[in-house]
């Protein structure tokens, strides 16, 4: 019996089981960690919008985050939605020094606002140098600079705040923009499937680099992976259909089947 590696995620929910800690929770399993879980927002949403966003207070979120590595020996971390500066704070100073990954989630997929202006300078000033990798795309990229600059000068300009960065394009047949702190910006290409299931895609991508991260692959292998990941997760789900907005990105593990059971009449 081999014991996983802890992976925490500290992150909003999201009820209709598409984005937020859902997709983390399932993701981290899939690939092999065990995930804890901090609840920093629970957000009334489906597949078609954010209905209203219950902030956890500061003081909660502390004392999650005080329990959980008071008793887990936590090998990464991602983060999501944080919701507040005091969070975004928080966390910068609970987990400097850990392996930690920052999607800085400013906007839904539903296009719902998830941070304010104060989030944004928290997370420039606070926890992207803390990061070890950043996962922006590229709207979230510009709104933390400040300035509308092409992909490649986004990743770049970042990375000059202390941590790789891993631009998401989300773009079809392009890839992500790689950047390191005072390193030239590299595009890494990867598959694009071609779908509407997509509600949960950067959670679930970047919850996946932190399960790899914390399996010990370097960066670059885990980037890899986590594209691959995502991609075989959306092929799966492409056909479903649930709800009445962007479908969420499958959670299942490959191999269990979709198609619900019949069940014969009179059993
Ligand atoms: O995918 C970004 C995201 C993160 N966290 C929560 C969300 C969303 C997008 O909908 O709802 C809770």
């Amino acid at each position: 019996m081999s014991t996983p590696p802890v992976v925490l995620t500290v992150a909003g929910t999201d009820s209709g089981g598409a984005a937020g800690v859902a997709a983390d929770v399932a993701t981290i399993g899939h690939l092999g960690a065990h995930a804890a879980c901090v609840v920093t927002a629970v957000t009334a949403q489906d597949t078609t919008a954010v209905h209203a966003v219950h902030r956890v207070p500061p003081a909660m979120v502390a004392a999650q985050l005080a329990a959980v590595v008071g008793d887990l020996d936590v090998a990464a971390v991602k983060t999501g939605m944080l919701g507040s500066e005091e969070v975004v704070a928080l966390v910068a100073e609970r987990l400097a020094g850990t392996i930690l990954v920052v999607d800085p989630v400013l906007v839904a997929t539903s296009g719902a606002a998830l941070a304010t202006g104060g989030v944004v300078r928290a997370y420039v000033r606070r926890l992207l140098p803390a990061a070890t990798l950043t996962t922006p795309n590229l709207d979230e990229a510009r709104t933390l600079l400040g300035r509308h600059v092409p992909a490649p000068e986004a990743a770049a300009r970042l990375a000059d705040l202390g941590c790789t960065v891993l631009l998401t394009s989300g773009d079809e047949g392009t890839g992500d923009w790689w950047a390191e702190p005072g390193g030239t910006p590299q595009l890494l290409e990867h598959p694009w499937v071609e779908t509407s299931n997509d509600h949960g895609t950067g959670c679930t991508h970047s919850s996946a680099l932190a399960a790899l991260l914390a399996h010990g692959h370097p960066v670059v292998e885990a980037a890899r992976g986590a594209a691959e990941h995502v991609a075989a997760q959306l092929r799966h789900g492409r056909e479903w259909q649930l709800g009445r907005g962007r479908g969420p990105v499958c959670h299942l593990p490959l191999g269990v089947p979709t198609r619900r059971a019949v069940v014969p009449a009179g059993e």
